[in-house]
């Protein structure tokens, strides 16, 4: 008889770190401490810090059970009644890519799952051709561009002198980059910064784009969390492909839906002409089966719903301007409270400056794990706190921690 060796073929298996986004969840779950604050992650959570279930969801749920609806496959490209409302969402309806068939769309599982099928494309399509991302920019895209073997750089985004966009270093190194390189931009919303370019940078930056024959790869991932406006929020993406340009570009559920675990989202390459559009959707379907084979339904399902029916659209629209409008309340009343606290004559308005679900605080890592191991305040580690998941009876709480953390940790 052989006695088996208690040796795992698994041995050589390092510990992987926590992520720096998602690990700050668990952290968050395993402090016992009645006073934590869970802002790490971009989740939008109800004055009384509870998670949120939309209104048009649910009676897009209930109007799914009614139908009696059935959970066969979808086709590789998922949904087809999702495939066209996410397009139209983005381009708006009447767009002109969209009547002449250019828009090649195909369902993701959300912003990250689409994200990784533009990546394994231009892995496919463009060997050695580099993604120019900003910095800083929202942590997991080096992790997709990584894991699909795409090079990618950085170019000057934030200006920690001014708290603002370093827009001429943005310009400079996106003229830099190597002749057609692709370049991803936030739709809106910057993730972490809170910082966007104004329409006139707009220009300018698809002007620079245009001239070096880059294409323009957006990730919108907060349609309608900067501005409250949904329309507003697309009005980058629409710039470019007014203009006639080629765009890849990845949108999200997660936040504007709030439809975080049922993984629902999209890439849509927008082409110069429909036979190329084809071409394109087809090789995104071929990377998607073997990935995962096909997406899910119920999530698609709840998108193409509300989005295609004008009654439950406008009742979300509502439903958005409400939480844009609630994190707007609380990042003033955090403003208002770090003013009237802090003695120093530090300039917080910064705070007020910036747009969507976060606030980069300008904190540094000794000070953000002050603010967690002093104050449990959970956030990233880059200063980035988010306000969604932040209430008014919590902001002088949060003040103080921040004003400790600032003047006290170097
Ligand atoms: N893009 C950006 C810029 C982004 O912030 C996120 C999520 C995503 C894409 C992808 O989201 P998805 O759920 O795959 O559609 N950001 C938040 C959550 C996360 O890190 O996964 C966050 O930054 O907290």
């Amino acid at each position: 008889m052989t006695v088996s060796v208690n040796v795992s073929r698994f041995e050589d298996v390092s510990m992987a770190p926590p992520d720096p986004i998602l690990g700050v969840s668990e952290a968050f779950r395993a402090d016992t401490n009645n006073m934590k604050l869970n802002l790490g992650v971009g989740a939008y959570r109800t004055e009384e810090l509870q998670p949120y279930v939309l209104n048009v969801v649910k009676k897009a749920e209930n109007l799914m059970l009614e139908r009696g609806e059935n959970k066969e496959y979808l086709p590789i490209e998922g949904l087809a009644a999702f495939n066209k409302v996410t397009a139209e969402l983005l381009l708006g309806a009447d767009n002109p890519a969209i009547h002449q068939g250019r828009v090649a769309t195909v369902q993701g599982l959300s912003g990250t799952g689409s994200l990784r099928l533009a990546a394994a494309l231009i892995e496919r399509y463009f060997p050695g051709s580099e993604v120019l991302i900003s910095s800083p920019t929202w942590g997991n895209h080096k992790n997709i561009f990584n894991d699909s073997r795409v090079p990618w750089s950085e170019y000057r985004y934030y200006d920690p002198k001014t708290v603002g966009l370093d827009f001429n270093g943005m310009i400079s190194d996106i003229k830099e980059a190597p002749e057609g390189s692709f370049i991803l931009l936030h739709g809106c919303a910057h993730n972490p910064t809170g910082i966007d370019p104004t329409p006139e940078q707009w220009e300018k930056i698809a002007d620079v784009i245009q001239e070096k024959n880059h294409i323009p790869f957006f990730d919108v991932a907060y349609q309608g969390f900067a501005s409250g406006s949904l329309d507003a929020d697309a009005s980058s993406v629409r710039l470019f492909v007014t203009r006639g340009m080629e765009v890849l570009v990845a949108q999200s559920y997660s936040k504007n839906l709030g439809l975080y675990s049922e993984r629902v989202g999209a890439m849509n390459v927008v082409c110069s002409s429909s036979d190329v559009a084809a071409r394109v959707k087809s090789q995104l379907k071929r990377i998607a089966r073997p990935m995962y084979s096909n997406p899910p339904i119920h999530g698609a399902r709840i998108v193409a719903n509300v989005v295609g029916d004008p009654t439950l659209f406008n009742e979300w629209k509502e439903e958005m301007e409400l939480m844009a409008g609630r994190i707007k309340t609380v990042r003033q009343k955090l403003f208002d409270s770090l003013s009237s606290k802090d003695t120093s004559g530090k300039d917080w308005s910064f705070i007020l400056k910036q747009i969507g679900m976060f606030s980069f605080t300008g904190l540094n890592r000794a000070q953000s794990d002050n603010m967690t191991n002093k104050w449990h305040v959970y956030m990233t580690k880059d200063g980035r706190i988010s306000l969604a998941g932040l209430s008014l009876a919590k902001c002088e709480y949060l003040a103080d921690a921040i004003i400790d953390s600032y003047h006290n940790v170097s």
